[in-house]
């Protein structure tokens, strides 16, 4: 089984959690399209979708998944989203595509966050990945100093401004021991505005692809 094919199952597998009618959320990422291209299969169901971010509402139109505005949609039901790191506890690094301050908006909106991902992406500490952290581009010194304060080695991500019109610090170095605290510490610098640790509101459902079919923990 490929790394694609476990990605594909666990995608399929978060079918499931789609209600029967009404408005979810959608993100990004190569797991997250095989999620889109599936749902194309039941859209008649859905009344719509929120989109992460341009990309994902661009191939959701495509599909002819109608795109809600979230300040249109409500409280969704559900949110189905891939991720870079994932811990047993559900905590997650994400944003890698950078799009992680929609991903954190969409998943806030929704009561039920579930996260797929092959099994590659289960890790026992986080922090292996480079933690993305967006930060409004005329605090990225500042911002970078304070990290390098807690020990982590930001690097700008060269070449690249959000949906949002920001930079991103890719943080490495990190052993991530204490995912909740981190991420309300880094909130706290003036000029952040997300970082991809969804650890204080983790994933409610993570389903990993596996060689042996989808594990799923929740
Ligand atoms: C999004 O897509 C991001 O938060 C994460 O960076 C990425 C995972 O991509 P893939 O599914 O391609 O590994 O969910």
């Amino acid at each position: 089984m490929t790394q694609d094919d476990m990605k594909k199952a666990a995608a399929e597998a978060a079918l499931e959690f789609v209600p029967k009618s009404g408005i979810i959320g959608v993100g990004t990422g190569s797991t997250a399209n095989y999620f889109i291209d599936l749902l194309a299969t039941i859209k008649g169901r859905l009344d719509g979708a929120v989109a992460s971010s341009v990309a994902t509402a661009e191939r959701l139109k495509r599909h002819g998944i109608p795109v809600v505005d979230l300040n249109e949609a409500g409280t969704l039901a559900v949110y189905v989203d891939g991720a870079d790191e994932a811990t047993v506890h559900r905590a997650l690094i994400k944003g890698g595509g950078g799009a992680l301050t929609r991903e954190k908006i969409v998943a806030a909106a929704s009561r039920s966050f579930v996260c797929i991902a092959d099994e590659g992406k289960l890790v026992e500490v986080l922090g292996r990945f480079p933690l993305p952290v967006e930060v409004i581009p005329m605090a990225r010194s500042l911002v970078a100093r304070e990290i390098t304060a807690l020990g982590g080695e930001p690097v700008l991500r060269q070449g690249f401004t959000t949906d949002n019109g920001n930079v991103i610090l890719d943080v490495h170095g990190l052993k991530i021991l204490d995912p909740v605290a981190l991420e309300e510490r880094l909130n706290q610098m003036v000029g952040v505005v997300t970082n991809g640790l969804f650890a204080r509101r983790g994933a409610d459902v993570l389903l990993l692809g596996t060689a042996n079919g989808v594990r799923r923990l929740s």
